[in-house]
């Protein structure tokens, strides 16, 4: 099996950028031994405080940030760095030819029933007129990526990362202590009869989530002439890597539950990365408007509509909006 520096130089990956993933991958190697310890390493359960969106800090997740920042940081590679768990952007390398936004532990609510978790990372080059504390550095659309991937805690952990070539598959050898390219050019099927929504929320969708969600449990009654199985992880790492892995669609739709919050998931550090492995996938990640990698972002915490995953499911969703 390919190791990881090979697997990219392959795919002509610049060799800073080759030392950045490095990086980020070393932190991850750390994340991984730290969960896999859970209990017995004191980090589980609660902080008593909240990040910026108001949600409650797991320990693992202020643990894996810190990691993540510190290597990120003392890099020098890197201008800017954005979080989840950080406020606004933390400067780096004046000189650092790259900007990271990242969610050091996605799917936090997994952490204490011993689920999947996951790291999410997306990378873009960093404006060279403009300064490393500017949080505007990171106004850059989703299309302008240069890397994105997640590492998943599970069973295996493993890393699904492109460069642009294409969406790969690696799994974290522990007896060397490195990556190893287990799949290359992933493909999400075109069609498929899985689909994963939180339906506890169905009474706060738009009309056409209505619609399309209620035709899918009509099954082969229906106007879709096939039955629907469904799945939710809670954890957006797990829920994409099984679409990468043998199709399906994967929404967090607009709901109308909080006015000033009609959407979930944040833009630069969970949509647009994963919108990147999916269609190097050969999959779509669509908002019911358009493209999630063409949204020009106006803040770093951004939340946005998701709809991805099997090309023709994705299509016949969007459908629904017209
Ligand atoms: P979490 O808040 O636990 O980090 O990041 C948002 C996210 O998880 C996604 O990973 C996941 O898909 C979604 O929220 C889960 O939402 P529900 O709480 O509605 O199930």
């Amino acid at each position: 099996m390919q190791r990881l520096a090979p697997a990219l130089r392959q795919d002509n990956v610049p060799l800073d950028l080759i030392s950045l993933i490095k990086t980020v991958l070393a932190a991850t190697k750390e994340i991984s031994f730290r969960v896999s310890q859970a209990h017995l390493g004191g980090l589980m359960g609660s902080t008593l405080d909240e990040n910026i969106q108001g949600e409650v800090q797991k320990q693992l997740d202020v643990v894996a940030n810190q990691l993540i920042k510190d290597v990120l940081l003392e890099s020098g590679f890197v201008k800017a760095i954005s979080s989840e768990e950080e406020d606004t952007s933390v400067p780096g390398d004046e000189n650092g030819h790259f900007i990271v936004s990242f969610d050091p532990l996605d799917g936090s609510s997994n952490i204490d029933i011993n689920s999947l978790i996951g790291t999410i990372f997306s990378i873009h080059e960093a404006p060279k007129d403009m300064a490393a504390d500017d949080p505007d550095i990171f106004k850059q659309a989703g299309n302008k990526q240069v890397c994105a991937g997640y590492v998943l805690y599970g069973p295996s952990t493993m890393l699904v990362m492109t460069t642009g070539s294409g969406t790969h598959f690696y799994v974290l050898d522990r007896t060397h202590g490195g990556y190893l390219l287990v799949e290359r050019n992933v493909q999400i099927p075109e069609e498929t009869q899985e689909f994963a929504i939180n339906m506890s929320n169905q009474r706060f969708w738009q009309a056409p989530m209505q619609d399309y969600i209620a035709d899918l449990l009509k099954g082969d009654q229906g106007p879709r002439g096939k039955n629907f199985n469904m799945r939710w992880i809670a954890a957006m790492v797990g829920d994409v890597h099984r679409v990468l892995t043998r199709g399906g669609i994967f929404t967090y739709p607009a709901d109308n539950r909080n006015a000033e919050k009609p959407y979930k998931l944040r833009l630069m550090y969970e949509a647009n990365p994963m919108s990147f492995l999916i269609e190097q996938a050969g999959g779509l990640s669509m908002t019911s408007e358009g493209r999630i990698m063409d949204i020009e972002p106006t803040s770093i915490h951004q939340r946005v509509e998701v709809i991805l995953g099997s090309k023709k499911e994705v299509e016949a969703c969007l459908g629904y909006y017209k």
